[in-house]
């Protein structure tokens, strides 16, 4: 099926494809679609069905989104749904080691370095037709960044279970168990279901 993805971001789509093989994804700038919906929501559900809706209206074909981010609990839930904007504002746009710096140097030597990865994710069939869902993948903060895998805060995302950050892992292993990958995988098994739906059971006429 074709699936246009409602992201800019060129690492979000390689890990959605490496899961939904078997589906063709799209961005707008696959296409030259402009796309830059404000992302005016209060929480990351509410951005993802902003960015569905607002490609679905555009494309009118089925659309996943994606709206994602890392909520740390000693800074009350920050930079959550202000991930990709933590510490830009007044025409200065932080990158991400920056914004990795940042971070650690607002922590400080805070004990309490609980944090997680949260994907909430969406697939708009039609403008009244959509799935929603939202994973997390949960870690510590590191005391410094490490790593060069993956993007955004991975350097900073420490897995216990791991003993490394998701930067140090391999692409196919943090697809595996993070928020992205399985927010993704919950989407295909769906995507899969939908295919086995007879159509007049998904008109609800059982023929009866
Ligand atoms: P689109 O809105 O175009 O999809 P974006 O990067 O702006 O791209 P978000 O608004 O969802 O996406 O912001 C997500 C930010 O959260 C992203 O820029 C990273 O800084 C961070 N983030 C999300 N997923 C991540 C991951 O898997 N690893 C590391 N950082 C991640």
């Amino acid at each position: 099926m074709i699936l246009w993805f409602a992201t800019a971001n060129e690492h979000k789509r390689k890990e959605l494809a490496a899961v939904l093989t078997g589906h063709t994804i799209l961005t707008p700038a696959d296409r030259a679609v402009e796309f830059d919906p404000e992302e005016t929501g209060t929480a990351f559900y509410e951005n993802a069905l902003i960015k569905a809706r607002a490609l679905y209206a555009l494309v009118k074909e089925p659309v996943i989104a994606d709206d994602s981010g890392l909520c740390v609990d000693a800074l009350g839930g920050r930079p959550g749904i202000y991930s990709a904007r933590y510490g830009s504002g007044a025409g200065k746009k932080l990158d991400s080691p920056e914004r990795n710096a940042l971070l650690l140097n607002e922590l400080g030597g805070e004990k309490n370095r609980a944090a997680r990865f949260v994907c909430a994710m969406v697939l708009m069939l039609s403008e009244d037709r959509f799935f929603l869902v939202q994973e997390t993948l949960e870690g510590t903060i590191a005391n410094r960044a490490r790593g060069e895998g993956g993007f955004g805060y991975d350097p900073l995302l420490y897995l216990d279970e791991k003993r490394c950050t998701v930067a140090e892992l391999p692409g196919d292993e943090k697809n595996a168990l993070s928020h992205r990958g399985r927010a993704a995988r919950r989407i295909a098994a769906l995507l899969e279901s939908l295919d086995k739906t007879p159509p007049e059971a998904a008109r609800g006429n059982s023929g009866a």
